[in-house]
């Protein structure tokens, strides 16, 4: 098996969602109580955006929430730093919380945030992780050699590549390194940035990716997948050296923000199954079907190359 696209996509578009948005897309999945739910962002009227939750019980028929659940007025003594919308949630488990690292967007231009819940009903700021211009940041589910870890994408100066840093407590951040650059020259030669919660396999940690490549004045974003060291997780053991998957269909090619495919992250089943979760065009959100083999056969294929450390 390769990469399906789900025959009903895309599951998500903006008619779902009970109340007037511009759009619904960039969705965080998570398993909860036994449940499928998406952390959806929703750009609103206004331009801005928020997340709504949504809702299912087979992960591809969701029901959207009649209100948005978090917005840039709940955030109290944070406000400064998302009073232009929070964007792109990606979340992650640990030790039965779940944390959410998101894009906070405002006057100083992008900054990490983070909150946690333990319900999905009651959220706690704990305000921003990063300086500008960082986003596109995700945390690994549980501690490495005693330490929390993240990746994220600083893109002051016009960084173009992604960066690990641990931390004792999941504020105080340190020991950054360079994780990796998209390789010059192919699909991902302008930028990349993380598309998913880390999920530990037994060959590595496996994460999704995207890459970013300019044509004339647009560009074209698609998905990658790579493979870090479970306990030096700064080391890219392998990687595509092309996209797992690429805007084709109409939904991914035209929207807001044509030839788009953004993913937030992914839910990895029991027998192997791995749903990823994605948006086409900044407009929608879509699922494609893979497995966890595919995937890892996909970081073997194309081991180390340019544009990635050796060890
Ligand atoms: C990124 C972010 C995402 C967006 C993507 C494609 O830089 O802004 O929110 O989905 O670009 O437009």
């Amino acid at each position: 098996m390769s990469i399906l696209r789900y025959e009903k996509n895309p599951i998500l578009i903006k008619e779902d969602v009970p109340f007037p948005v511009n759009s619904i897309f960039n969705a965080a999945p998570v398993i909860y109580k036994g449940q499928y739910l998406l952390l959806c962002r929703v750009e609103m009227p206004t331009g801005r955006s928020s997340f709504v939750l949504a809702r299912s019980n087979d992960g591809l028929n969701f029901k959207v929430g009649n209100k948005v659940c978090l917005k840039p007025e709940d955030h109290g003594e944070w406000s400064d730093y998302v009073a232009w919308g929070i964007e792109d949630p990606r979340i992650t488990e640990i030790d039965g919380e779940y944390y959410i690292l998101y894009t906070g967007y405002s006057r100083y231009m992008p900054v990490v945030m983070m909150a946690k819940t333990q319900d999905f009903d009651k959220f706690e700021i704990l305000g921003s992780i990063s300086e500008p211009s960082n986003k596109d940041a995700a945390l690994f589910p549980e501690k490495i050699n005693g330490f929390y870890w993240k990746v994220d994408r600083p893109s002051a100066e016009k960084r173009r590549d992604m960066w690990i840093s641990k931390s004792p407590d999941l504020f105080h951040w340190g020991e950054y390194r360079f994780l990796m650059e998209g390789q010059r020259g192919t699909w991902e030669h302008n930028k990349i940035g993380n598309s998913s919660q880390p999920v530990r396999t037994e060959e590595g940690w496996l994460m999704l990716y995207h890459g970013v490549r300019g044509f004339g004045i647009s560009s074209s974003y698609k998905l990658g997948v790579m493979l870090l060291d479970l306990d030096k997780p700064w080391i890219v053991k392998g990687k595509t050296s092309e996209p797992i998957l690429a805007p084709d269909c109409e939904y991914e090619r035209i929207g807001d923000v044509g030839n788009v495919i953004f993913s937030t992250g992914w839910i990895f089943h029991q027998d192997g199954k791995v749903f990823i979760y994605y948006s086409g065009a900044d407009m929608n959100i879509c699922l494609a079907t893979t497995t966890v083999d595919y995937l890892l056969s996909c970081c073997k294929t194309h081991p180390l190359r340019d544009g990635l450390k050796t060890l």
